[in-house]
């Protein structure tokens, strides 16, 4: 086992990621940029370095003040949350090249699942199911209308470098191909440098279900059940449950053991997350990703399991311990993500935070950096807290989330908690029958 680690984050993530290597007994390292100087992660840490610049590219996206600072400090492997540098293949690279661990997936495995065209082919040699589509990469124009002529419009082009909805252009019908085709190799060549495009039939009202899993390196995988991330609001998650409303324990069963087979036949390692639409009782494999994810809370709540602990531990060589059968899932959880946000325009609203008062009781969870006299900076993502809940049943945790809503004070900043309330009060919701669009649909009809 590792005795010190650089946490190569800031707020809430390497706050989570601090305590699981207390609980280790594991030194920390922090890093931060000069406006993160009074930052809860660098007070609690063991060790702290400023590595530069509040920007994130001079800072947190910084790899050779980061190396650095793992060097003089001795740490002998880098934790790298979600964002900033979680995803950088190059930069896992180089941290293995120093002699140090990346507490995540190969950067072999993180490259290939960042071209999300080569995820695909990956994931359908391995027999995941996907959304139909082209096979791999469109060439030209002329093979568009053909893959879209035998899918059946709508269509959507999507870069292959893209992701998260970024890139993304529909074609309701044959005339509107030509333009989807071309902005979207625009926009991929501007916003990626790789203007390589495939393309997919449009699934009207899917949901967004997530499938958490975690492998060793000797060659097991196993997963932690999904997480439903449909309530989303320009491709920003808003809040997030497991399981999903959805699904059923076979459903599960099936797509998880779909899904680990594959993943165990890839050799991958670590955290990962598969991404699916689902709609019609089909999943179809869109996307994976390679890192820790905001919402994993609501998974350990679940699974009473500590990824970020599971998570140091594969990294440092030990064996996952125990098998598929051994994972049970217990009751339901929600996650509310609070963001420093006007709750109707979603402008970020930093500043500092004149009374920050969270809740507490049976079943709640605040995963948070805030603190009363905190000045949230305007340099990074605007959420400043997560707010979890877990409960016997799903009513149970929407009571208690509202209870918990109702509670939480944060003054001085404005947030979204008055969104959350109204969300879980509405009947839509709370049938559990939504779909990627409902989120939109009701801020358009109550705001
Ligand atoms: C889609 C889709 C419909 N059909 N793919 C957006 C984010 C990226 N991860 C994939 N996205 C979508 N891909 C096909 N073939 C609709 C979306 C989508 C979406 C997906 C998940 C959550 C919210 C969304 C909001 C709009 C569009």
């Amino acid at each position: 086992m590792f005795s010190k680690i650089l946490i190569a984050n800031r707020g809430e993530i390497a706050l989570r990621i601090l305590r699981a290597c207390r609980e280790l007994g594991i030194k920390t390292v922090a890093v931060h940029s000069t406006a993160d100087a009074d930052a809860m992660h660098v007070r609690l840490a063991d060790e702290a370095v400023c590595i530069g610049p509040p920007s994130s590219r001079d800072s947190y996206l910084n790899v050779a003040a980061i190396l650095s600072a793992a060097t003089i400090t001795g740490a002998e492997a880098i934790h790298p949350g979600y964002g900033f540098l979680s995803e950088n293949a190059d930069f896992a690279e180089t941290v293995e090249a120093h002699g140090l661990v990346f507490i995540g997936p190969t950067a072999e495995h993180i490259r290939m699942m960042g071209d999300k065209i080569t995820a695909k082919t990956t994931m359908l040699a391995l027999g995941v199911p996907l959304v139909p589509g082209s096979d791999g990469e469109l060439a030209n124009l002329e093979e568009a209308h053909e893959v879209a002529s035998r899918v059946g419009y709508p269509v959507l082009i999507k870069a292959a470098a893209g992701g998260g909805g970024r890139g993304m252009k529909v074609a309701h019908s044959a005339d509107e191909l030509s333009d989807a085709w071309s902005m979207a190799r625009t926009e991929a060549r501007a916003a990626f440098g790789n203007d390589a495009v495939y393309m997919e039939k449009y699934m009207d009202r899917p949901r967004h279900i997530e499938l958490q899993i975690l492998g060793d390196n000797h060659g097991n995988v196993v997963h932690f059940g999904e997480r439903d991330c449909s309530l989303q609001r320009r491709h920003q998650k808003v809040l997030e449950e497991a399981g999903s409303p959805a699904i059923s324990a076979e459903q599960r069963d099936g797509i998880g053991r779909t899904a680990t087979e594959a993943l165990a036949r890839m050799g991958y390692r670590n955290a990962g997350t598969l991404e699916f639409l689902y709609q019609d009782g089909q999943f179809c494999f869109i996307e994976m990703n390679t890192r820790l994810q905001v919402e994993h809370p609501i998974t350990e709540m679940v699974c009473d399991v500590d990824l970020v602990r599971e998570q140091i531990r594969l990294a440092a060589g030990e064996k996952l311990g125990y098998t598929q059968a051994d994972v049970t899932f217990s009751g339901h959880a929600i996650e509310c993500r609070i963001n420093a946000e006007d709750p109707a325009t979603f402008a970020p609203c930093p500043g500092t935070v004149a009374v920050y008062h969270p809740p507490g009781g049976l079943g709640v969870r605040v995963d948070s950096a805030l603190y009363t006299g905190y000045r949230v900076p305007p340099y990074y993502d605007s959420m400043i807290a997560k707010l979890i809940v877990h409960a016997p049943t799903r009513a149970q945790a929407i009571a208690r989330m509202q209870r918990a809503l109702d509670e939480f004070v944060v003054e001085g900043i404005k947030t979204v908690i008055p969104l959350h309330r109204a969300i879980l009060e509405d009947p839509g919701f709370q049938s559990g029958n939504y779909t990627i669009h409902w989120l939109e649909q009701f801020m358009a009809r109550t705001h």
